[in-house]
């Protein structure tokens, strides 16, 4: 073929690049925004360079930027992306794959950003991915009329290779390449106008969603809550055994579970919790009025119903808050109520034994999760904890109202849909070391945990290869609300083991061994792992 002479400059190239690119970005942000992801792609991936520069760099950088450093980083990532988008333009204007390649590598590097943050799930490529798919379909809507273009002109240039029938078809009619020179010309006007516009809203409302969430991300950096002191680990709760699970599981690595898509974001100073229904007296309480009672902390393990035997669904955290009893002593129970059905800012409902919430263990309407304000995800501004429940009868994050009521008169979240009507822990144990891994010949510590909140455990044995139960050796405890961490040492002929756990609680019920699907009241029977003992070498 001959050399192509191109009408539309590089210029137009670069600038289809950029407006692809814009919309794109606009799209992941807005995305991120709506999902309550903490902050853009882009956001990700100024935090890897700040993880990344040097110590040097970076104090450098702080002193002649002060604190617009991460602005001017942002700027920079931005103009960089700007002139990578015009670049794609123009490739765009050469080969279709090249741009491609070129979006690809950036969305692969904001991916990876996304996924180094802290806790950050498959959720958070979702922007990304938005993102990535805005940036192909405008750059080939906005190319195409470009491409068009050139090969009217090129045909206009060369009047005796244009082909016999005009191929250039405008409005159903066939068209002189000078005709497709100013339609394709509109077409693209048109559609960068319009990509541009649709960027801005995109970027507004995506902005304005961010900011809700990062004004009450702000509030709560700053609270001060009275009576909230930072986890002192217990003396003796840990087992010295490398591999096994923490007994104090920092904040970061618990759990969560939720209904909600997007996590609900309240001010404190808009939050209210009404406690009515069979009560004497109505109390609505606001979140000044709440942390001005006097306040209560515990050491409190909570777990999740669907946890499969031996798994993850458990964390034990350091619980700060004031006792639900007192609040509901203040309203004034009346006879007959048995059972509180609390509601979440998202609608999400659970009904509590009232016994639970009342007698002497500390339910409590949770502030503080690990000595800091809750996180959003667990329920900023206030949540419930009740030793000895599972979280789906009890745990109500983001809580809102509190209905004194009878079990037999409402119907909560899950129990509408398979779970039982009340939930209260089962016992359990776990291996964390050896969990089918080899060990070299000779003794080996093994080791794990084991909870029956609010009964207590009184003794954890093991099994090998199926022989009678040895006991092992438990950590200390501050209360029967939490896990035990447990340890022994085997001494094992070099080969294949199965070791088997289950603990005794303190009023003496073992644990079963029969096994049951988490659906409906928690799951039991014995958790086992494998151990292959090397040969002497
Ligand atoms: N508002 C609300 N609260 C909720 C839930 C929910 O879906 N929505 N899930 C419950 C369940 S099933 C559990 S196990 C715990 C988990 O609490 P976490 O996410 O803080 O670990 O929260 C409980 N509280
Ligand atoms: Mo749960």
């Amino acid at each position: 073929m001959r050399h192509n002479r191109l009408v539309t400059t590089s210029r137009t190239w670069s600038i289809a690049g950029i407006v692809a690119g814009i919309a794109g970005l606009a799209t992941s942000y807005a995305v991120a925004m709506a999902l309550t992801i903490r902050d853009s792609p882009v956001v990700a991936v100024a935090e890897r360079v700040i993880a990344w520069t040097p110590g040097k760099v970076a104090e450098y950088a702080v002193r002649y930027l002060g604190e617009h450093d991460k602005t001017v980083l942002l700027l920079v990532i931005m103009l960089v992306l700007l002139a990578l988008f015009a670049w794609a333009g123009r490739l765009a204007g050469r080969t279709w794959w090249a741009p491609v390649v070129l979006y690809a590598v950036l969305a692969g590097l904001g991916a990876w950003a996304v996924l180094a943050q802290h806790s950050a799930t498959t959720v958070d490529l979702v922007p990304v991915a938005t993102g990535l798919v805005t940036w192909l379909v405008c750059l080939s809507l906005l190319t195409d009329p470009l491409r068009r273009r050139d090969r009217a002109a090129n045909a206009l240039l060369q009047p005796h290779e244009v082909p016999a029938r005009d191929p250039f078809v405008v409005r159903g009619e066939s068209a002189t390449p000078g005709e497709v020179h100013d339609h394709t010309r509109r077409t693209f006007l048109v559609r960068a106008g319009l990509m541009t516009a649709v960027a801005a809203v995109l970027g507004t409302v995506g902005r304005g969603i961010g900011r809700g969430r990062r004004h009450v991300e702000e509030t709560r950096r700053l609270l001060k809550l009275p009576g909230v002191t930072l986890p002192q680990l217990p003396p003796g709760v840990r087992v010295d055994v490398p591999g096994v699970t923490p007994w104090h599981t920092p904040t970061d690595d618990f759990y969560l579970i939720h209904t909600a898509i997007a996590v609900p974001t309240i001010e404190p100073a808009d939050w209210t919790l009404r406690i009515h229904g069979m009560v004497d007296r109505e109390v609505v309480l606001s979140y000044s009025d709440l942390i001005s009672r006097q306040s209560t902390e515990a050491w409190i393990t909570l777990n999740c119903v669907s946890n499969e035997v031996g798994g993850s669904l458990v964390g034990n955290a350091w619980w700060s808050g004031v006792r639900v009893a007192d609040l509901l002593a203040e309203a004034g129970v009346r006879d007959g109520a048995d059972a509180v059905l609390q509601t979440s800012e998202d609608g999400w409902t659970c009904a509590t034994p009232l016994e639970a919430l009342t007698d002497d263990r500390d339910a409590l309407l949770a502030v503080a999760m690990n000595g800091k304000p809750l996180p959003l995800e667990h329920g900023f501004p206030v949540r419930t904890i009740v030793p000895g429940l599972y979280g789906y009868v009890s745990a109500t994050k983001w809580v809102v109202d509190l209905e004194v009521t009878r079990f037999a008169d409402v119907e909560a979240f899950w129990t509408t849909r398979g779970w039982a009507e009340r939930g209260p822990v089962k016992i359990a144990s776990r291996i964390d070391v050896p969990r089918n891994q080899e060990v070299p010949p000779g003794p080996f510590r093994v080791a794990g945990v084991a909870w029956a909140q609010h009964t207590g455990i009184a003794a954890v044995e093991i099994a090998v290869d199926g022989g009678p139960w040895q006991p092992t050796t438990l950590a200390e405890v501050p209360s029967v609300d939490t896990w035990v961490q447990w340890t022994t040492t085997l001494d094992l002929a070099p080969g294949e083991h199965t070791l088997r756990v289950r603990a005794i609680d303190r009023d003496g019920t073992a644990q079963t061994g029969v096994e049951a699907a988490p659906v409906s009241s928690g799951a039991t029977g014995w958790h086992e792992a494998g151990v292959r003992v090397l040969e002497e070498a």
